[in-house]
């Protein structure tokens, strides 16, 4: 479904065992070194969302390829680069898929009290799609305009694998993450929270 323009929502598209997966994945990039670390902006406050990433790593307000630990960032891998050029084939066409070339990928991970405030990922160096994939407990997305951090904006409810792929006139749009729901994840997934996976152009690598 298109919710707005570029902005295409696509529920359920990882079956269960392909979340089984994801969520392994996530569990070992999650592991130090370079594992899960929490981001702290230069005004003294800690984002509640803590993160690790591939490839490069977001930093206020840059991306780098060291851990703010001075760890090494792991890589990012082909197989995640893949299913994002898979995700984005699916939104776009083929051969949108194939120019696609991403090269690094931030996972969040939101306990029962993690919210993302309305932001714009704008320290990318061009444009391309961003693609978000959902494991575990629902929350509500809130997507808003690409003007203001004020209404109008519309809220969506995100489910464990879901697909949402941010591009075209969406793609500098305001959003966040205003609330998670403790324990609607998939009962089978073992998941407690919620993990989101971004996958990204950053144009930056090397
Ligand atoms: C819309 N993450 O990491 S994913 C982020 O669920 C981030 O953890 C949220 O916002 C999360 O920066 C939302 C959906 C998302 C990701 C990137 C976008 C929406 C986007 C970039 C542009 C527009
Ligand atoms: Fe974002």
């Amino acid at each position: 479904r298109e919710v707005a323009p570029g902005a295409l929502h696509v529920p359920g598209w990882l079956d269960d065992a392909e979340q089984a997966r994801l969520l392994a994945a996530c569990r070992a990039w999650a592991r130090p070194p370079a594992g899960l670390e929490t981001v702290v902006l230069p005004g003294g406050g800690v984002m509640s969302v803590r993160s690790v990433s591939l490839g490069l790593t977001w930093q206020p307000y840059h991306y780098v390829p060291v851990t703010a630990a001075g760890e090494p960032v792991k890589p990012f891998p082909d197989w995640l680069g893949a299913l994002g050029r898979r995700a984005v084939a699916e939104a776009y066409g083929p051969a949108a898929g194939e120019a696609y070339a991403p090269d690094m990928a931030l996972v969040n991970f939101y306990d029962d009290r993690a919210r993302m405030g309305l932001h714009q990922d704008r320290y990318e160096a061009g444009s391309e799609p961003v693609v978000s994939l959902s494991l575990g407990d629902t929350c509500v997305f809130r997507l808003g305009n690409t003007e203001t951090r004020t209404r109008p904006w519309t809220d969506l409810e995100l489910e464990s694998g879901d697909l949402f792929v941010f591009g075209g006139p969406s793609r500098f749009a305001y959003h966040g993450v205003p609330k998670t729901y403790p324990g609607t994840g998939p009962a089978g997934l073992g998941l407690k929270g919620r993990l989101n996976i971004t996958i990204r152009v950053s144009g930056l690598a090397r």
